[in-house]
C-alpha cells in the first residue's frame, strides 16, 4: 500500500537533531589542535574530511604521493611546532605513507596519519583496499587505532594528538572506516574536545635534585662541553639553551635541528672540533640527541669524562653507554632550571684557555678543509658547492639536505643562521624527504627562504611533487648535486668489490634537472663551472618559482665519513 504523504513527513513540531558526519568531526578536532593544513592524496574513503575541511578553513594541500603527504606533515610539525596531519586513503594510500610515518618516529617528529578503511559493516569481507593497517603502523607510531564510531572520531583524534605530543614526539595513526567517516549523528551525542583543554603542558623539569646536581657539576667543570641536539628544537628551548651556554659559559656543539642555536661566528659556537673537545672535556653534557649511531653509541666518549644526559624520553637516557647523572624531561625547562641554580653559586670560572684550544683545533681543521672548498676544478668539487650555499643563506633561509653523500660533504659546511633552519631526514637517513620538507616549509612560513640541496638519486624518489610547489605557488632554491650516480652506496661497493663489479646498482643516467624543472612550470639552470653557482642560485631567488640548479659534481669526490663508512661502525 502506498504510504501517504502525512506517514512519510514528520509532524510539523518534532525538530530533526542537528547531525553531523565522521568528516566533518575530523576537520573540527584538527582546528581545535590549531591545525590549519592537511597533505593529501584522495581516494574515496577519505573525501569527506575534505568537505569539513572546507567548512572549518582547513587548506587541503593535495600532493602526487602519500610518502610526501605524510614527509610533509612531518616537516610541518618541524617548522611549526604543532603537529602535522596527513590524510590518505585505505590500502596503498595507507602503505605509501609507511615510510614518511617511520621517518616522523625515528625524528621524534609530532604528526598525525589518518588512514581511510573499508567500511566496519563489510569487516573482513575482502572490500576495497582493506588491509591490516593499525597492525602496519603500531611498530611506527606512539599511538594505532581503529575509530570504532562516529561519535567517538574528534575525541580520538584529540586523543591521538595527546599520545604524539607526551614525552619526545611521534607519529600517530588513526584508521577511520568509511562508513564511520561518512555516518552523520546527532551533534549533541559526539564529543568533540575543546581546544586548549584536552591535553596538559608536559613541560616539566624531572627531578629537582637531579637539576641541582647538575648545576654544582657544571659549576665545577674546568672543561665542558655540551651537544644540543635536536630535542632543543622541539621543545622550543632554544633561547633557555643559548641563555644557558652564555651564562655557564660553556663551548657548545649542534646538531640536527638545534643546528643554527648559536650562530657561527658566536664565542661559544663549536662545530668542527667536536671530537677533539669530547675527548678532551672533563664533563659532556648531552642534550635531546640519542647515543644512537651519529655518536658511534657513546662508546667514543672518553671514561675520564663525567657524563649526563637530558632527554625527554626515558628510554634515551642511559641507552648503550652508562652515564653519570640522567635528567628527563623538557630539554628547554631543565636548562632554563640549571641556568637558574646555577647563577647563584657561580664560582670565577676561568674556561679562556680551554676556549682557546677548542678555538684553535677549530681553525687548523677549517684551514685543512678550506682549499677544497674553495677549489675551482672542473667537474665541481661537492664542497665547493657547499661552499657557495653557505654563501648564499641568509637568517631566514630553511636549509634543506636531501641526499647522500652531496648532503654529507654540506653538512660540514653549510652553517644555519637561526635554529630550526636546518632539515634532513634524521636517524632513519630516509631519502626523499627534500621536496615534501620543501612543501611543509615553505607553505607554514612563506616569509622564510627555502633553499635544499638534493642528491640526483634523493631527488627522483619524490621529485614529481615538484609540480605541487609549483601549483601552489611555492617558491624556493633548489640545487642538485649530479654525479649520475648513488655515490655514498658506490663506495663502500667499489672498495669492497673493485670497480666494474662495484657499479651495479648504484649508477643513474644524465638527467637535466634544470629541464625537468622547467617543463613543470618552474625555474631551471645548468651549471658546469663553479663561479656560476652563486649567481644561478641568486636567478633562482629571484626568478620568484620553484627551481632546480643542476649542478655537475665530481662523480669521484666522496665524503670522508663515507670513506671511512662511519655510518656503519
Ligand atoms: C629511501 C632510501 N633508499 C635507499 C637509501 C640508501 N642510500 C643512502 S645514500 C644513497 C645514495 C644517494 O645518492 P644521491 O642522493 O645521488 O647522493 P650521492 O651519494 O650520490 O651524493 C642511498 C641509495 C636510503 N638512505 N634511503
Amino acid at each position: 500500500m502506498a504510504q501517504t504523504v502525512s506517514e512519510t513527513q514528520p509532524a510539523a513540531h518534532v525538530k530533526e537533531p542537528e547531525t553531523i558526519s565522521g568528516g566533518h568531526l575530523v576537520a573540527k578536532a584538527l582546528k581545535a589542535e590549531g591545525i590549519d593544513v592537511i597533505f593529501t592524496l584522495c581516494g574515496g574513503h577519505i573525501i569527506d574530511i575534505y568537505d569539513g575541511c572546507v567548512d572549518e578553513g582547513i587548506a587541503v594541500v593535495d600532493v602526487r604521493h602519500e610518502q610526501v603527504a605524510a614527509h610533509a606533515a612531518d616537516g610541518y610539525a618541524r617548522v611549526t611546532g604543532k603537529p602535522g596531519c596527513a590524510v590518505v586513503t585505505a590500502g596503498p594510500g595507507t602503505t605509501d605513507a609507511v615510510t614518511g610515518v617511520a621517518n616522523a618516529f625515528r625524528a621524534e617528529s609530532p604528526m598525525l596519519l589518518i588512514g581511510g578503511q573499508g567500511a566496519l559493516n563489510q569487516h573482513k569481507m575482502g572490500s576495497l583496499q582493506d588491509l591490516p593497517h593499525v597492525d602496519m603502523m603500531a611498530p611506527i607510531t606512539k599511538f594505532a587505532a581503529t575509530v570504532p564510531h562516529t561519535a567517538r572520531v574528534a575525541d580520538m583524534v584529540s586523543m591521538a594528538f595527546r599520545e604524539a605530543l607526551n614525552g619526545a614526539p611521534g607519529p600517530s595513526f588513526l584508521e577511520i572506516p568509511r562508513d564511520i567517516l561518512d555516518n552523520s549523528v546527532p551533534v549533541e551525542s559526539a564529543t568533540v574536545p575543546e581546544s586548549g583543554r584536552y591535553r596538559a603542558s608536559t613541560k616539566s623539569i624531572g627531578d629537582p635534585a637531579s637539576v641541582e646536581a647538575l648545576a654544582d657539576l657544571l659549576v665545577r667543570a674546568e672543561k665542558p662541553v655540551v651537544l644540543l641536539g635536536t630535542q632543543v628544537w622541539t621543545s622550543r628551548g632554544s633561547d633557555a639553551a643559548v641563555d644557558f651556554v652564555r651564562t655557564l659559559d660553556i663551548p657548545a656543539f649542534m646538531n640536527g635541528s638545534a643546528r643554527g642555536t648559536l650562530p657561527p661566528g658566536d664565542p661559544h659556537h663549536f662545530h668542527l672540533s667536536r671530537r677533539y673537545g669530547f675527548n678532551n672535556a672533563d664533563l659532556i653534557l648531552i642534550v635531546g640527541t640519542p647515543f644512537d649511531f651519529r655518536m658511534g653509541y657513546g662508546r667514543r666518549l672518553p671514561k675520564s669524562a663525567t657524563v649526563v644526559q637530558i632527554d625527554l624520553d626515558y628510554r634515551t637516557v642511559g641507552k648503550n653507554r652508562d652515564i653519570d647523572l640522567g635528567l628527563v624531561g623538557d630539554p628547554g625547562a631543565i636548562l632554563a632550571a640549571v641556568t637558574q641554580a646555577a647563577s647563584g653559586r657561580l664560582q670565577k670560572t676561568d674556561r679562556k684557555a680551554w676556549f682557546a684550544e677548542l678555538r684553535a683545533e677549530e681553525d687548523a681543521a677549517y684551514q685543512k678543509r678550506l682549499p677544497r672548498q674553495l677549489s675551482d676544478a672542473n667537474p665541481i668539487h661537492p664542497l665547493r658547492l657547499a661552499h657557495e650555499i653557505n654563501e648564499f643563506l641568509t637568517e631566514d633561509s630553511i636549509y634543506i639536505g636531501d641526499g647522500g653523500d652531496i648532503v654529507t660533504f654540506s653538512g660540514g659546511v653549510v652553517q644555519p643562521k637561526s635554529p630550526g633552519h636546518w632539515m634532513d631526514p634524521g636517524p632513519l637517513g630516509t631519502l626523499g624527504v627534500g621536496i615534501p620538507f620543501v612543501l611543509a616549509a615553505k607553505y607554514a612560513r612563506p616569509d622564510k627562504e627555502v633553499v635544499a640541496l638534493f642528491g640526483d638519486g634523493a631527488f627522483s624518489l619524490t621529485g614529481w611533487d615538484f609540480e605541487t610547489l609549483v601549483r601552489f605557488k611555492l617558491p624556493f632554491v633548489g640545487v642538485v648535486g649530479n654525479n649520475s650516480s648513488m655515490n655514498q652506496i658506490r663506495y663502500g661497493q667499489e672498495a669492497k668489490y673493485g670497480h666494474d663489479r662495484g657499479r651495479i646498482g648504484n649508477t643513474l643516467g644524465d638527467v637535466k634537472y634544470d629541464e625537468f624543472a622547467r617543463m613543470l612550470g618552474g625555474y631551471g639552470e645548468e651549471v658546469r663551472d663553479p663561479k656560476d653557482i652563486g649567481p644561478a642560485m641568486q636567478r633562482a631567488r629571484e626568478s620568484g618559482l620553484p627551481s632546480l640548479i643542476n649542478v655537475w659534481v665530481d662523480p669521484d669526490a666522496y665524503a670522508p665519513g663515507t670513506m671511512n663508512q662511519t655510518m656503519y661502525k
